[in-house]
C-alpha cells in the first residue's frame, strides 16, 4: 500500500476522500514519532497524526518555567541509533524543555520522518469494522482515515485537569496550565502571582516565577516529597567520558528496575546498620546521587512501611533545615500517611530555598480550600488574595485520559469509553480485549510512568513490530488479546501493586486526582527487566494470550 499523497492532502483537494494506510499513529511525541521510524523501516505505508501544531508530545505543551526532565537526559533519549547518541550533546544533567523539544525535532529531521507527521490533526473518533478488519479514523477537522494497524501513542500525561474553579471568567487578570503555556513564554516581572498545585511541574516553577515575581503565593493542597536534582551543566570532558561509556550504561539501565541506572541498593534497611543506613541516604540526597536514587535507597523501601518511613523522616528533616520559617516548614513536610514515592517524586532546584524569600508564602489549600476565583484574585475559606496572575499546575487526567478522550469503538461497536467505566484494563498495557489491531505505546498496565519513559517506548514499539512482522508474513490479519489474557493481566497488576506501598497514596497514579475516576492503580509496579521478560515470554510463546486469524 502507498502512502496518500499529503500534499493534496494538506491542500484540501483530497478533504472528503478516504486516506488508506496500513498504519496510523495518534501522537508525535517520543512514542508516535518512534513508531513512524520502525513501521518505515519496515516497509509500511504509516503516518501520524498531532494535534499540536508542532511535534514532541509533552515537551511541545509542557514550556512552564522551569520545565526539564527529572530523569538524566543522557537515559531520558532514544537508544535505538549509536550515531544519534553520539552526535547529539545535551547541555545538562536534565536537560530543559526546550532542549528537548530540539532534540525531538531533530530526530524528526535526521531520520527525515517531517513528511509523515500530519500536524494540527486532533483525532476525534476510531472505529473498528469487522467485516473489512479496517479502522476509520476522523479527525476534529472532518478527515477520513482507513488503516489497518492503529497505534495510540497518545501519551499517559497529555490531557491536562482544567481548573474546575467558580468565577474563573471573571477574573481580570491572566491565567496558565502548567501544560499549555504560550509559546512565547510569560513575565511575571513585578507582579502577584498565585500558583496552584505542588506536583512536580509546581514545584519546578516555583523557584523561576519566584524570580520574576513581586509576590508568589502557592496554595498547596497535599505536600509531596521533592529531592534535589542536583543539576549541573556537563563539560565537554564528562559528556565524552559519560558517551565513552553509552552501551554500558544504556544496559545496565534495561537491567534496572525503573529502566535507567540508579545504582539501586540490594539489602533491604534491616540488613544494614544503622551507620550504614545512614551513609546510603545521605550519598543519595547529597550530589553524587539525587534525583530518583532516592527512591532506590533501600530494597525494601516501597513495600515495607518502617523502612520506607525512615527514607520519609530522613527528607523532612532535610526540608526542615532547609525552610527557616518554622511554620512553612511544618506545611511543607509531607504528612505520616503519604508515603514516600507513593506520589510521584519531585525533583527540584531550590524548591525548598524558595520558601525563605519574603515575597514567597504558601497557604495550606486543603485546610482552606480555594472556593472561588474573584474579579481581582482567589478567595479562600478565610480571605481573598488579590493576585493579577493564577498559574495552575494541577495535573492531568492521567494514563487513561487521553485513550477516553477520542471515542474508540471495537469490535462490534464496543465503546472503550465503556469498557473502562470503571478504570483502564488491558493485556500486558500494549492491547485491549475487544480493540483488534489497536495497540498503545506504555499504556495503562504497563509500567510506563513508573519508568524512563523513552526506554518504555522503545520496548513496546519494537515488541508491537516483532509482532506486525510475524502476523503479515503468516498472513494474520487480525490479532485480538483475549478477554481472559486481559483479566488476568489486571489481576496480575492489582496483585503486584498491592505487595507495595504505592495503592495507600491517593496519586494520580490511582486516578485519585480526578473527582469520579475510578480507583485503580494504573501501571505495572515490578519493574521494566521482569516486564520485558514478561512481553518476551508471551512473543516466544507464539503470542500467547493473543488470538490471531
Ligand atoms: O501534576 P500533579 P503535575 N485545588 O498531578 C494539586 C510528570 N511531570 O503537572 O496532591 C488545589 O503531580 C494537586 O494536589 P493533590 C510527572 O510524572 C514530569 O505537577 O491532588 N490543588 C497537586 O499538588 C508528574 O508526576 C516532569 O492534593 C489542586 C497538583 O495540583 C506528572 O507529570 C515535570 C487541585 C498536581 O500535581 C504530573 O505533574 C512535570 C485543586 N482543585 C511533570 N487540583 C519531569 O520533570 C489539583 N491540585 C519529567
Amino acid at each position: 500500500m502507498q502512502d496518500f499523497d499529503c500534499e493534496n492532502a494538506e491542500s484540501g483537494n483530497m478533504e472528503n476522500s478516504v486516506k488508506k494506510l496500513d498504519m496510523l499513529v495518534v501522537g508525535a511525541g517520543f512514542s508516535g514519532i518512534y513508531q513512524l521510524y520502525k513501521a518505515r523501516e519496515a516497509g509500511l505505508s504509516v503516518r501520524v497524526l498531532e494535534a499540536g501544531d508542532g511535534v514532541g508530545g509533552t515537551w511541545f505543551w509542557n514550556r512552564y518555567p522551569g520545565a526539564r526532565c527529572d530523569v538524566e537526559s543522557l537515559d531520558y533519549s532514544y537508544s535505538f541509533c549509536r550515531e544519534l547518541e553520539e552526535e547529539w550533546q545535551w547541555s545538562e544533567r536534565y536537560a530543559p524543555q526546550a532542549e528537548i523539544l530540539k532534540y525531538m525535532e531533530h530526530v524528526v529531521d535526521r531520520f527525515a520522518l517531517k513528511d509523515g507527521i500530519q500536524l494540527n490533526a486532533r483525532v476525534s473518533r476510531a472505529v473498528f469494522n469487522d467485516d473489512r478488519l479496517l479502522w476509520t479514523v476522523s479527525t476534529e477537522s472532518g478527515e477520513v482515515f482507513e488503516c489497518t494497524y492503529l497505534v495510540m501513542a497518545t501519551g499517559g500525561l497529555s490531557i491536562p485537569q482544567r481548573p474546575q474553579l467558580k468565577g474563573l471568567d471573571d477574573f481580570k487578570g491572566r491565567w496558565y496550565h502548567s501544560a499549555q503555556w504560550p509559546k512565547d513564554g510569560v513575565d511575571f516581572t513585578g507582579q502577584r502571582v498565585a500558583l496552584i498545585g505542588t506536583g512536580s511541574s509546581g514545584v519546578q516553577m516555583v523557584p523561576i516565577i519566584a524570580e520574576q515575581a513581586a509576590k508568589l503565593t502557592v496554595f498547596q493542597r497535599t505536600a509531596n516529597f521533592s529531592v534535589p536534582a542536583h543539576n549541573v551543566p556537563f563539560t565537554e570532558k564528562a559528556l565524552a567520558a559519560a558517551k565513552a561509556r553509552y552501551p554500558d550504561r544504556r544496559a545496565m539501565g534495561r537491567e534496572a528496575i525503573t529502566g535507567q541506572f540508579l545504582n539501586a541498593n540490594t539489602k533491604t534497611a534491616a540488613e544494614m546498620t544503622e551507620e550504614e543506613q545512614r551513609a546510603e541516604l545521605e550519598y543519595r540526597w547529597k550530589g553524587a546521587g539525587g534525583g530518583f536514587r532516592m527512591l532506590r535507597t533501600f530494597a525494601d523501601q516501597m513495600s515495607n512501611l518502617e523502612t520506607n518511613k525512615m527514607v520519609a523522616d530522613f527528607a523532612r528533616n532535610r526540608i526542615r533545615s532547609v525552610v527557616k520559617d518554622s511554620a512553612k516548614a511544618d506545611l511543607l513536610c509531607p504528612k505520616d500517611d503519604l508515603p514516600f514515592g507513593g506520589k510521584r517524586l519531585c525533583v527540584d532546584s531550590r524548591y525548598y530555598e524558595t520558601f525563605n524569600l519574603e515575597h514567597v508564602d504558601i497557604v495550606d489549600a486543603a485546610a482552606h480550600p480555594v472556593i472561588e476565583a474573584t474579579a481581582h484574585g482567589l478567595r479562600t475559606d478565610q480571605c481573598e488574595y488579590k493576585v493579577d496572575a493564577i498559574v495552575f499546575a494541577t495535573g492531568f487526567d492521567a494514563m487513561s485520559g487521553a485513550l477516553k478522550a477520542i471515542d474508540i469503538r471495537g469490535s462490534c461497536g464496543k465503546s472503550l469509553r465503556e469498557k473502562w467505566e470503571h478504570g483502564p484494563t488491558s493485556y500486558l498495557g500494549l492491547s485491549i480485549a475487544g480493540f483488534p489491531n489497536m495497540f498503545v505505546v506504555a499504556g495503562p498496565g504497563s509500567p510506563s510512568v513508573l519508568s524512563n519513559m523513552v526506554h518504555s517506548i522503545e520496548t513496546h514499539v519494537d515488541w508491537i513490530m516483532r509482532l506486525l512482522t510475524q502476523a503479515r508474513a503468516t498472513g494474520v490479519q487480525r490479532i485480538e488479546a483475549t478477554q481472559a489474557a486481559e483479566d488476568g493481566w489486571v489481576q496480575r497488576c492489582e496483585d503486584e501493586a498491592n505487595k507495595t506501598l504505592y495503592p495507600r497514596a491517593n496519586s494520580w497514579y490511582m486516578g485519585a486526582n480526578i473527582a469520579g475516576k475510578p480507583r485503580v492503580f494504573m501501571a505495572f509496579v515490578s519493574g521494566v527487566p521482569l516486564y520485558r521478560r514478561i512481553i518476551e515470554d508471551v512473543a516466544s510463546n507464539n503470542y500467547q494470550g493473543f488470538e490471531m486469524a
